[in-house]
């Protein structure tokens, strides 16, 4: 089905630049183009995907807007799969908006947001879970997000998500056969039917599982550094960060606030937060920052535990171990340059193998950067694993694995076959919701209008 209108937008982001991309998508593209361009060197025919440098004029007053880049490009083979056409001027605000008044001027629409994507997944070039993640691809600030939302965006997810239709759809077709069987017939047909349905599951629980990950790659894994007051938690955090970003005294008790902060190691997000040194509080501000501590504990994905090589292992210490024992912990031995008091015995013992650093002169900190690398993603860099990122796939994968489950149910507790029929057609109806096939139009509009202009 192809829309009408032809729409247009500046797809590069407002403001000065050096180049601003214009594109237009619809069954006019080409002819409001060819309206406003003039090429330098004269031509036939415009051939598609081409790249002609020439001007843009306004035709009725012949004056000249800009000399740009201009393309044509015939559907499908485009982003929305309609005639496209695409400006590169040059990246001032007025040539820009001049440009865009022209196409609106001969008959182009500004596009709404996330309009040629919309038209792109509505003309079937893409599903919804790909539409999804051009989004997150915009939105990604880490290199491993983008990797993730790249794995969705060239159908990983799509093509699991088929693979579990697929299943579906085939014990639906067996169970609607048996219909018409024979009692034994359907007692063996009937465990091959639940043996495929149990194999789906293990594929969407994988699936659902993995959002937990899949959030921590989008939103960043927090990296909580804990210890005793003094051990120079403060002081790696601005070490870390290359700035001086926390308090640091020679006083005990400096921090009370939980400071936070971005850290990126080898295209990962870690977001590190420093926090208050723990102890006996000694006023209510301290034990305050101490109760907030405790309370971020159990949420963090990673503790870097931070102890002073100047100082004897204190009980406090031992207690913080206690507290922090059951979550993925890098230890890390700061003040190397001092003389050593620490019993590491205390803390190898441990199983704990701590990293040698230094916050004042900056050693250890590269092997403390690939510490916290591996202990938030060595298992995951292993096999690029498709991550769920996004809330609603998460909702629909759940709704059709329960769906999945009942079907088991009534298959082994022999209830009427349509039961199970039943259970199968909403289970691979919510399926369809992740990929688009079976969602509302307040679902597609919500989606689409959070993407921004120009995509
Ligand atoms: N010699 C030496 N001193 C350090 C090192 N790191 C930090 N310090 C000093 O230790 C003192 C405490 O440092 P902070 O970074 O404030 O320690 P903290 O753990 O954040 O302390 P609280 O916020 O009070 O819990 C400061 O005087 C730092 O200069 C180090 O590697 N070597
Ligand atoms: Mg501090």
């Amino acid at each position: 089905m192809q829309d009408p209108d032809t729409i247009c937008v500046i797809s590069s982001a407002l403001g000065e630049a050096g180049i601003a991309v214009i594109r237009m998508s619809g069954p006019q593209a080409h002819s409001i183009l060819k309206a406003v361009f003039r090429p330098k060197r004269p031509v036939d025919s415009f051939i598609s995907h081409h790249l002609y440098l020439g001007f843009i004029a306004n035709p009725e007053t012949r004056e000249t807007v800009d000399e740009v880049f201009a393309v044509f490009m015939d559907g499908p083979s485009t982003y929305t799969r309609e005639a496209m056409a695409e400006v590169y001027s040059h990246g001032g605000i007025s040539p820009q908006r001049q440009i865009l008044s022209l196409m609106v001027g001969h008959g182009a629409r500004i596009a709404e947001p996330g309009e040629f994507t919309k038209r792109a997944f509505l003309n079937g070039r893409i599903d919804l879970a790909q539409a999804e993640s051009v989004l997150d691809i915009i939105w990604s600030e880490s290199d491993e997000e983008t990797r993730s939302a790249l794995r969705h965006l060239t159908g990983m997810l799509s093509e699991r998500i088929g693979t579990a239709k697929d299943h579906l759809k085939q014990a639906l077709a067996n169970i609607e056969a048996s219909i018409d069987f024979s009692e034994e017939e359907i007692e063996v047909e009937g465990r091959e039917t639940i043996a495929l349905l149990e194999s789906t599951r293990g594929t969407l629980q994988d699936l659902i599982s993995s959002y937990t990950e899949g959030r921590a790659v989008k939103n960043g894994f927090e990296v909580l550094i804990v210890g005793r007051t003094n051990v120079g938690k403060s002081s790696l955090l601005n070490a870390l960060l290359m700035e001086e970003k926390a308090i640091v005294t020679p006083l005990p008790g400096t921090t009370r606030d939980l400071i936070e902060d971005v850290l990126r190691v080898k295209g990962i997000k870690l977001k590190i937060i420093d926090t208050a040194g723990l102890r006996t509080p000694r006023d209510v501000a301290e034990k305050e920052g101490i109760d907030r501590v405790r309370k971020k504990i159990p949420e963090a994905d990673v503790i870097l535990w931070v102890l002073d090589n100047g100082e004897d292992y204190l009980d406090e210490d031992e207690q913080i171990y206690h507290d922090i024992r059951a979550k993925k912990i890098v230890t890390a031995i700061n003040k190397t340059d001092l003389p050593q008091k620490l019993k590491r015995e205390l803390i190898t013992t441990k199983k704990l193998a701590p990293v040698d650093v230094c916050a004042l002169t900056g050693s250890g900190l590269d092997e403390l950067r690939e510490a916290l690398y591996q202990a938030v993603v060595g298992k995951e860099q292993k096999s690029p694993a498709i991550l769920i990122t996004n809330v609603r796939h998460r909702d629909a994968l759940i709704k059709a694995n329960e769906a999945t489950q009942r079907a088991v149910s009534c298959m082994t507790e022999e209830q009427p076959l349509e039961f199970t029929a039943f259970e199968l057609r909403e289970a691979l109806s919510r399926l369809g919701e992740i990929t688009g096939e079976t969602c509302t139009d307040e679902i597609l509009n919500d989606i689409f209008s959070r993407f921004c202009i120009g995509k």
